[in-house]
């Protein structure tokens, strides 16, 4: 059978392009192969900050101007593939907060979600919904989306932190709004602990209550209560080849993620064990608590020391071997990108 053989020439190709293009019409052919790659390529490439390195700069930071000045007083991770685009992975923003003693970093609110794990020191406080939290080391914090939030310090040593915010992803739908509170802080209505003794306790009030949507109600995650679990966890089941012993930070009034737009993890890998290869389609930020470990990611290797930041982008290998007992702070899109059913991982050989 005859099949149509349009024999036209490159030429008239071309002239065909040249006359759609005033009419905003592009042809699908010569373009089809970038918007639908076999399989996912991230633009952003492995990377660690190595918090030794970036630490005199973050307190160089402290003597240049003040919290107030800054409004958050924070240096960008910025992933090297992705210069100037304030992005860590392609759909997550990360920075290392600073906040001096006696300073205070103003209330504002935005729908834009932000996470914070804390590195260094023991007397900053954040504020969310009229509650403070103290904010020690390893503590999973959280600013739900528009919610008011200030931080503070009220001891004597600087104080710092990583920042995770969705704020790629945000500006992608073009959906962020931003306000400034009438005041630097925010008016305390409730006692410090109230959030974790009604919802962190395993245990619920009797009536319904979202105080922030689709977030958490818990807005501080302890260290001290995740160690514990994962230490506790380590010693009923041999860790997972993959995951080694990993516990995810949930929503207690619906046992999802904690957030509806970033996911957040802690990786326990005992000292000595080493992870099989894994990849999965979100881009991970990690943030090593305690401990000392090497993560392989992608064709990169990175000695991790406490405090240092790595980024492994999506769908690529990553395999982990602690050199000490080791707690691994993990936060990525993976929540967003399993409500869109979009979520993939793969699982390599164990050894
Ligand atoms: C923000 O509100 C904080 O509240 C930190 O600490 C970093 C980066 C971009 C936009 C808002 C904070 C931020 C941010």
């Amino acid at each position: 059978m005859a099949t149509a053989q349009p024999n036209s020439t490159p030429e008239a190709r071309q002239d065909f392009y040249d006359r759609l293009k005033p009419q905003n019409l592009a042809p699908l052919w010569e373009v089809l192969r970038g918007l639908l790659p076999s399989e996912p390529k991230s633009k952003a490439a492995p990377h660690c900050w190595c918090y030794a390195d970036a630490r005199p700069l973050l307190m160089e930071s402290g003597e240049l101007l003040t919290a107030q000045e800054a409004e958050r007083r924070v240096l960008v991770l910025e992933n090297p593939a992705l210069p100037g685009m304030s992005r860590a992975t392609s759909t997550m923003y990360a920075g290392l907060q600073l906040i001096m003693p006696g300073e205070t970093a103003p209330a504002h609110r935005h729908s834009p979600s932000a996470l914070r794990f804390m590195l260094e020191g023991e007397a900053a406080f954040t504020a969310v919904g009229g509650e403070r939290t103290t904010m020690r080391r390893g503590d999973f914090i959280i600013t739900p989306s528009w919610a008011w939030h200030d931080h503070g310090n009220e001891g004597s040593d600087p104080c710092a932190w990583l920042d995770g915010l969705d704020l790629p992803l945000v500006a992608f739908f073009e959906a962020g709004f931003n306000e400034h509170y009438n005041d630097e802080r925010q008016s305390i209505v409730r006692p410090e602990g109230d959030a974790l003794a009604r919802f962190g306790s395993n245990m619920l009030p009797f009536k319904p209550v979202s105080r922030y949507g689709l977030t958490t109600p818990i807005f501080n995650y302890p260290f001290e209560q995740t160690r514990a679990a994962l230490v506790a966890a380590a010693k009923g089941e041999a860790p997972d080849p993959h995951e080694a012993v990993t516990l995810r930070y949930s929503n207690p009034i619906d046992g999802g993620w904690a957030m509806p737009t970033m996911a957040a993890w802690m990786t326990f890998v005992p000292a000595g064990f080493e992870t099989a290869p894994i990849r999965s389609t979100d881009g991970i930020v990690m943030a090593l608590g305690e401990g000392a470990m090497t993560a392989e990611i992608g064709d990169r290797s990175f000695d991790l020391d406490e405090s240092d930041v790595a980024v492994s982008p999506g769908w690529t290998w990553r395999r982990y071997r602690a050199r000490k007992d080791s707690f691994l702070f993990c936060f990525s899109d993976r929540v967003a990108q399993e409500k869109l059913g979009l979520w993939r991982e793969e699982r390599g050989p164990a050894s």
